[in-house]
């Protein structure tokens, strides 16, 4: 098994009885009417009953009378007014399993979720499920350049092969499209928020074009992110200031060439005066003058503006922390209703912890998009098992008290909260050109997890991760069971021997090799030791009221939880405090003892992992058996690499012995450093 078939494999079903079951009630395949999603979805069906069930179902245009079949149906009352209109409905009808939805795409969103009932072996002849996306923009940001190589990509190249198109349609295409669909995607940026302006050129955006017709018919609308120079570089005009009439009238025209091109086309990311890219703010506006005067080039069209909120500007004197909420909060309200503002999940930078956003419930008048990181840039690559979901969910469903309690940052984003009229959710993805897409196994477990959050973030990490496992990797149930276990301890298991209780950023220009030492760079806020202040008191970051006073962006019941160095939860203290070396922690640790435990307990359970996925060698496909044991050792020697790391230059500020029962890295401080520096040679 290499791994390309993600998690829709339809194998065949091996429970006789349970086959027999499922093939009675899926005889035939009936679909009234051709539209191309609409196919689309008796395709995937007609694909995965004749995987799943070993003989070809066929599609029919109508059950006429027949019973012990599986019916599509598009109609507009479909589901009442519970149901909105991407959702479907499976129900018994007259005999047969029907699907509908009020839209296609419903129905076909409907058909995948039919076939993951069997896929995880559930009944399906007494189905009766309703359900509908909370969220109503889910998509994938995809930060893939012009020659084919990707930002924090970690699974080869881009899956985009701009010199083949618009000619050549890879068929890996609708292979991603199909994917996306079965979880609920419906949106795709293809470029790099650092964005380059030839995606806008007239070569280009037939490629783009060609691209968003092998994904139309899968439900999925293609974006594009802009480089914000564009009328300057590409147009060839003075400015890019967004109150200059030219450049108004050269955005309304390159839009207008955008969707004569690709009439679905979705809108445009952006990514302004953000570590050093160009913006609005370079001739002296805002960033909602410049959202907004992309919002009326669109206005003809039924696409959106998504502007990041990822903004943090050089400031010797500044917390990066509170930079995105000092900028945006006081725009709340100027933004053209077709702006979505997209926030990272936390204020820094999609650390392996953070504390969520100020932003989320600090502003009412303007629909805030959630932006995850699904590719493991802070995550170890695609050599550290992680499974994300766990991390979404933190993030999720964190209250921000913004209408009292219960207002969490799900509702926030879901639209609950505030009532925004739009609502999104954004992962950067982790696919890439490797033949499995993700390069680890176990990384497809991310993917699936941002789509099934995007669509119900009630779901919980393990219902997820257990699918998942069921779908991908076994149906033995022991040893489905040990693998999602392994799947939901394996984040905090990294954050133990990477960056534990409310340590972050401790990289170097890779972002992967530990150097927490690092103290030089051009901007102090790029340099480690800004985010950990480690001293020959204590450790952390003090943004309390006697520091930066970051906690006063939350409102007072988050605040309260973590204000308090006596009471915060360990997970945040050095996010928000400053520790002395020996204060005794609500672990009954010192902070040096427990912050010792913390890093040799999570590169010792590295060990575990390793037995883990041991036990469940006969359950899983050898080929895929091997290569998540070879990225565990691998990820068992960086592990260790970590924690060396961090106690040796800890150690030199705390200046106490590693505590029983463990015992003084082999290595010296210098070791560390000498093998870290070769990350660094040219
Ligand atoms: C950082 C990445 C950088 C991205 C940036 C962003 O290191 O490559 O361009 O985020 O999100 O984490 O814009």
């Amino acid at each position: 098994d290499d791994g390309y078939r993600l998690w829709l494999k339809y194998d065949l079903i091996t429970n006789v009885p349970k086959r027999q079951a499922y093939a009675q009630a899926a005889q035939f395949i009936a679909m009234t009417g051709n539209s191309p999603i609409l196919k689309s979805a008796a395709d995937e069906l007609q694909l995965g009953l004749t995987g799943l069930l070993g003989k070809t179902v066929p599609v029919v245009t109508s059950a006429a009378g027949r019973k012990g079949g599986i019916v599509l149906a598009v109609s507009a009352g479909a589901g009442g007014s519970a149901m909105n209109n991407e959702g479907y409905q499976i129900a018994i009808n007259a005999g047969n399993i029907m699907i509908s939805g009020k839209t296609d795409a419903g129905v076909l969103y409907g058909a995948f979720a039919l076939l993951r009932q069997m896929q995880t072996g559930q009944p399906i002849d007494r189905l009766s499920v309703t359900s509908s996306p909370r969220v109503q923009y889910r998509m994938l940001n995809h930060w893939d350049n012009v020659d084919g190589t990707v930002e924090r990509g970690y699974a080869g190249q881009s899956l985009w092969k701009w010199y083949e198109l618009p000619e050549r349609i890879d068929p890996r295409y609708r292979d991603y499209a199909r994917a996306n669909a079965s979880i609920g995607i419906n949106g795709m940026t293809v470029n790099n928020v650092n964005a380059s302006a030839r995606f806008m050129s007239a070569e280009y955006i037939q490629k783009v074009a060609a691209v968003a017709s092998a994904l139309r018919p899968y439900g999925i609308r293609v974006y594009v992110s802009v480089y914000w120079a564009a009328p300057k570089t590409l147009g060839g005009l003075k400015t890019s200031d967004p109150l200059d009439p030219q450049v108004r009238a050269w955005w309304t025209a390159k839009v207008k060439e955008l969707y004569q091109a690709i009439p679905d086309f979705g809108g445009l990311l952006v990514k302004a005066n953000s570590e050093g890219e160009p913006g609005p703010q370079d001739y002296g506006r805002t960033h909602a003058d410049g959202a907004n005067m992309l919002a009326e080039a669109m206005k003809p069209y039924d696409g959106v503006v998504i502007w990041r909120a990822f903004v943090y500007k050089a400031d010797p004197n500044g917390d990066r922390f509170k930079a995105a909420y000092d900028e945006f909060t006081p725009l709340d309200g100027t933004f053209d209703k077709k702006v979505i503002v997209q926030v990272k999940n936390g204020p820094i930078d999609f650390q392996p912890r953070e504390p969520f956003s100020p932003l989320f419930g600090n502003m009412p008048k303007t629909p805030l998009g959630m932006e995850f990181q699904i590719t493991q840039e802070y995550l170890g690559f695609a050599t550290h098992m992680v499974y994300e979901a766990p991390l979404f969910k933190e993030c999720l469903d964190a209250d921000t008290y913004a209408n009292g309690k219960g207002s969490t940052v799900a509702k926030v984003i879901d639209g609950s909260v505030h009532g925004y009229a739009r609502t999104l959710m954004a992962g950067v993805a982790n696919a890439g050109s490797a033949r499995n897409w993700t390069g680890h196994p176990m990384a497809q477990a991310n993917w699936y997890a941002f789509g099934r959050l995007a669509w119900d973030h009630t779901l919980s990490s393990e219902t997820i991760a257990n699918e998942w496992v069921n779908m991908t990797l076994t149906h033995e149930p022991q040893a489905a069971k040990r693998i999602t276990n392994l799947m939901l301890k394996s984040r905090d298991i990294y954050v133990d021997y990477n960056t534990p209780i409310g340590l972050s950023r401790p990289w170097t220009g890779v972002h992967f090799a530990p150097e927490p030492w690092q103290n030089r760079s051009p901007r102090p806020d790029w340099t480690a030791v800004y985010y950990h202040k480690a001293d020959s008191l204590g450790l952390g970051f003090n943004r309390t009221e006697t520091g930066s006073n970051a906690l006063a962006q939350y409102r007072p019941e988050v605040r309260a939880q973590w204000e308090n160095p006596e009471t915060c939860p360990l997970p945040y203290l050095l996010w928000f405090h400053h520790v002395a070396w020996n204060k005794k922690l609500t672990s009954g640790r010192t902070l040096w003892a427990e912050l010792c435990t913390r890093f040799y307990t999570g590169a010792d359970s590295v060990r575990w992992m390793q037995n883990e996925w041991g036990a469940v060698k006969s359950a899983v496909d050898p080929g895929i058996y091997a290569d998540v044991s070879a990225r565990l050792a691998t990820q068992q020697r960086e592990a260790i690499w970590w924690r060396d790391a961090w106690v040796l230059y800890l150690q030199s500020f705390a200046k106490q012995p590693v505590p029983a029962p463990f015992k003084q890295p082999e290595r010296t401080l210098d070791d560390v450093k000498q093998s870290v520096n070769l990350y660094l040679l040219r």
